[in-house]
């Protein structure tokens, strides 16, 4: 059997990394049937229920599954690591500013950024604990591992927005390709049908714009809010399977002739200022994400691809003013 791929996840304990685990370890994030080594980060009150975790995936007997270790020590976890999914963050308490939240996050992903020092040479970073964009940003800004390394999810708004367009036209989503998200993961992100097409043929002439501005936009770029409001709790599978597909894509490739969303640093394409970890058109082959280029922007576009990105320009300035980047 090949040498087994270590991926660290951290919140291993928490719902998302509950939902997760189980799916790397029946293969689903690597392909090809590539044995796998589960490394569990928590934080010290949580890694008793980890190891309970641990013990529920050893009896899952993966035939994939090389084994699994839990460690309340992100220098230990990320020794070695081949990906990191960085799932474990500090949520937004009553009362709490945004400056106090990215000052908190900023306490996990800078450490955890230092950490990755010591992973290994090919490793691949998605983070998906929120403000997910800036605490990217906050990991890659500590950390020696090249830039293009370090993505953070919007995976999940991609889907999102793939399964409403699937509903709209009564179609599979795998008839559909080349939808985009753009910007950051909150509400001002904008998810952009321009380009979509539906079994290869274009349909942004069919969508009524009154559906899109009133109906589509709104609906995926607050969907974290309705799964609360309808399941009583944030989405946790449904966030594991985009975690799953964002690190499947990055090593398998995207399909021919289809991209994905993923928020990675820009290098001042479409006009993101360079450095900001902003969502793009993006395609993947050997390993390596690619911004989509020469898209045509509208004036439409343009307005919200520019909001969502000042919203990221501003979490960077406020990062900035915390020493955190
Ligand atoms: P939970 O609160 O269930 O789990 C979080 C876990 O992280 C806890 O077990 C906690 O002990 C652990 N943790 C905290 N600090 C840590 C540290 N320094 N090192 C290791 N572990 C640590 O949250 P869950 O529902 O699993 O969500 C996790 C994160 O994903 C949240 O920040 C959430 O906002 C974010 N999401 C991001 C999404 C995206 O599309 N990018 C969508 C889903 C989700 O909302």
């Amino acid at each position: 059997m090949a040498s087994p791929v270590n991926v660290v996840v951290t919140g291993a304990a928490g719902q998302i990394g509950y939902a997760l685990l189980f799916r790397i370890a029946s293969g689903q994030l690597l392909g090809e049937g590539r044995p796998v080594r589960l490394k569990l980060l928590e934080i010290p009150q949580a890694v008793k229920a980890a190891e309970g975790t641990a013990l529920e995936l050893e009896d899952g007997a993966f035939e994939l599954l090389d084994g699994v270790d839990v460690y309340d020590d992100a220098s230990k976890a990320f020794d070695g690591a081949n990906v990191g999914l960085l799932v474990g963050a500090r949520p937004r308490t009553k009362g709490m500013e945004r400056a106090d939240l990215l000052e908190a996050n900023g306490g996990i992903f800078k450490p955890q950024g230092e950490a990755l020092n010591g992973a290994a040479d090919d490793v691949k970073v998605l983070v998906v604990g929120n403000p997910a964009n800036t605490n990217a940003l906050i990991a890659a800004s500590n950390s020696d591992v090249p830039k293009d390394r370090f993505t953070a999810m919007t995976r999940l708004d991609h889907n999102r927005a793939l399964a409403q367009l699937a509903n709209k036209f009564g179609v599979g989503v795998g008839q559909i390709s080349r939808m985009t998200i753009w910007g950051n993961h909150s509400a001002s992100q904008y998810p952009d049908v321009t380009n979509v097409l539906i079994d290869g043929k274009p349909v942004a002439d069919q969508v009524d714009q009154g559906w899109l501005t009133d109906e589509f936009i709104p609906r995926v770029a607050k969907r974290g809010a309705e799964i609360i409001e309808v399941r009583g709790a944030s989405s946790a599978a449904s966030a594991a399977a985009a975690a799953v597909d964002h690190v499947h894509t990055w090593i398998n490739g995207t399909r021919e002739n289809d991209w994905t969303s993923a928020a990675i640093v820009s290098d001042g394409s479409y006009g993101v200022p360079e450095g900001l970890v902003s969502s793009f058109p993006v395609t993947a082959k050997d390993g390596r994400f690619e911004i989509v280029q020469g898209l045509e922007i509208s004036d439409f576009s343009r307005e919200r691809i520019d909001a969502s990105v000042a919203e990221l320009g501003e979490e960077r300035e406020a990062v900035k003013k915390l020493g955190l980047v």
